[in-house]
């Protein structure tokens, strides 16, 4: 066998580990992967705008695809840039392997350019911060090992951020290509089971039957879409899921409740937060802020509470829950709806299926899903976004993607869609929320699913951040993305909370109207702008015939946000100091809810 360049080498392990594309920015110090990637087959580097659109792909690939993505860039400011988008990463903990070019080891700490050793930036140490794992390449006999490794946090039970530091020196050995991927490694191998736990989780739902299941983003993981439904109809328990997993229970099942916590429906957040539930499941979720509506101890009061994760470290943060379980999210529910030990626990569980489903018949009558539906029909001027995501959500098919940027139009895209198919829904607020994120993902998962058209809703602060990007959807010909951009000519976030400031302090909040429709065809994407709620329609029909990536630029007004999130009742949550002694920490919530 013929000896490879160690830059060549990593290409080919990593297409063996199954990476199919590698987002990534030209530079010196990655010359050698930009050989490789065109030398070996079965792998497509994406030339992007920027390392951060390279970083924020490579997540959006990761989301839709279901396993890791790849970015890659140069030490210094290359590194620099893909921070924010690794971040995001981290924080959801989504697979994506970073390869940096860094300089030469020869040339360390002697001021060379993007030099990541004293006096420059020092790569490892930037990109620590938001690495699970990672490995400065430091000899090239090391590489196998070190690829091996980093397929751990890429491919096992707790996945994330892993980076590979690959100095310039190192790159150019040659060796010959022998290289075991990780093969036997898979989440499902390593997947835990608590069988006794759950059987407790039996016994107090049996026990205290008015039982709602708020799902997570572990389900989601856990690809236990399936399991989720037949658990909730076994039981007649009705589901609600949090933001980052809408859709995960079709959204039009007879036992979703929609999304608890920001945007969420009015049929989830009025139940979960008031209403009269004697035990609350969740399964994979960390009850963080917004999933928790801002850890309120509404959520807890005079209920039990069943907490079951993967992740022991993910129980009991926030609350302290009357029973956790340390286990998978689809061995769980599958556990649960079958024939189990506690044969008992399971039978009068299922003795009080029918009232549960009675149970919510009623209060789908008492509970709004949607709040103020009538701006959906809104006619008007300056447009109503209500009415511009409720008809985007008609117009679109129903396999498609969709993905949520940060801003007030999550709240609306978030609120007024209804999602009918699980793992379609993509958005970041619950731990980063970087503006942005969504244009560039989108287009990494339309890479992931490429018969599964995409849709971005952004925000134009979020086009002045990473608009750029829509180049690279241009560039590489991709057909079904459509860019909706809800133009309110602000911040508009900070703008709904810039009452109390002065006119020049709000003033900041301002964005320029800027022609997004021409900015997109000059970047050869096809731009359509509208401003009239009745051309909506038209438009989207429009934007769905055409045969490469389009970006609506739809000129609307600044309205309040759909839900209660920064009205008074739920305000009054948040900013309440909690004395709740099930509260891991009561001084959480004595601050105002930003974004
Ligand atoms: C990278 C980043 N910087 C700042 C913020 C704070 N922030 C949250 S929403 C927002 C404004 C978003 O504006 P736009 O994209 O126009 O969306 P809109 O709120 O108008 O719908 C800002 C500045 C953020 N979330 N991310
Ligand atoms: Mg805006």
């Amino acid at each position: 066998m013929s000896d490879v360049k160690l830059s060549q080498y990593i290409v080919q392990a990593i297409r063996d580990e199954g990476a199919s594309h590698v987002f990534m920015v030209p530079g010196g110090y990655v010359d050698n992967f930009s050989q490789a990637l065109v030398d070996v087959d079965g792998i497509q580097p994406i030339v992007c705008a920027s390392e951060a659109g390279a970083a924020y792909m490579a997540d959006g690939f990761a989301r839709s695809a279901g396993r890791f993505g790849v970015c890659m860039g140069i030490s210094g400011p290359g590194a620099s840039n893909m921070l924010t988008g690794l971040s995001v990463s981290y924080a959801d903990q989504v697979p994506v392997l970073v390869i940096t070019g860094d300089a030469p080891l020869l040339w360390r700490n002697r001021d060379a350019i993007q030099d990541p050793g004293v006096g420059g930036l020092k790569t490892t140490q930037l990109l620590g911060a938001i690495s699970q794992q990672q490995f400065e390449l430091t000899n090239d006999k090391l590489a196998a090992d070190h690829l091996r490794r980093l397929m751990t946090t890429l491919k096992g039970p707790k996945q994330g951020v892993a980076h590979l530091a690959v100095p310039l020196d190192i790159q150019r050995h040659e060796q010959a290509y022998e290289y075991q991927p990780h093969s036997n490694l898979s989440a499902r191998s390593t997947r835990v089971l608590d069988q006794k736990g759950l059987d407790l989780a039996l016994q107090m739902m049996a026990e205290n039957k008015r039982v709602v299941l708020l799902a997570g983003s572990g389900v989601r993981k856990g690809n236990a879409f399936e399991a989720l439904q037949v658990f909730a109809e076994t039981y007649g328990i009705p589901v609600a899921t949090t933001m980052s997993a809408k859709g995960d229970l079709p959204e039009d099942h007879s036992l979703s409740l929609g999304v608890f916590g920001w945007a969420g429906s009015g049929l989830a957040n009025e139940l979960l937060i008031n209403g009269e539930i004697d035990c609350l499941l969740v399964i994979g979720s960390r009850l963080g802020q917004i999933n928790s509506m801002g850890w309120s101890e509404k959520l807890v009061r005079d209920r039990k509470l069943i907490q079951i994760d993967l992740e022991p470290d993910h129980l009991n943060r926030t609350y302290v829950a009357d029973l956790s379980v340390v286990s998978d999210a689809e061995a769980t529910l599958r556990y649960l709806a079958s024939p189990v030990e506690q044969k008992i626990a399971q039978t009068q569980l299922l003795e009080s299926t029918h009232a549960r489903r009675q149970w919510l018949s009623e209060l789908r009558e008492q509970l709004p899903r949607f709040y103020s539906f009538d701006d959906c029909h809104s006619e008007k001027m300056p447009m109503h976004p209500t009415r511009a995501i409720y008809e985007l959500d008609a117009a679109m098919p129903k396999h498609m993607q969709l993905f949520v940027d940060n801003g007030a139009h999550t709240f609306f895209a978030t609120h007024y869609w209804t999602m009918r198919n699980p793992n379609q829904y993509f958005n970041i607020i619950k731990y980063s929320g970087a503006m942005g994120w969504a244009i560039p993902a989108s287009i990494g998962a339309k890479m992931a699913r490429p018969s599964a058209p995409v849709v971005a809703v952004v925000g134009d602060g979020c086009m002045l951040m990473q608009g750029m990007e829509i180049q690279t959807a241009s560039r590489y010909g991709l057909k079904g993305i459509i860019f909706v951009v809800l133009n309110n000519k602000a911040h508009g976030n900070p703008k709904l909370r810039a009452q109390g400031f002065t006119p020049d302090a709000e003033a900041l909040t301002d964005i320029v109207d800027h022609n997004w429709a021409a900015f997109a065809e000059s970047l050869g994407v096809k731009g359509l702008s509208v401003s009239d709620p009745n051309r909506l329609g038209a438009c989207y029909a429009e934007a769905l015939r055409a045969n490469g990536p389009v970006l609506i630029d739809v000129k609307c007004g600044l309205y309040p946000t759909p839900t209660k999130v920064f009205d008074e009742t739920f305000m009054a949550e948040f900013n309440r100091y909690i004395d709740n002694p099930r509260a891991v920490n009561t001084a959480l919530s004595d601050v105002e809810p930003s974004n």
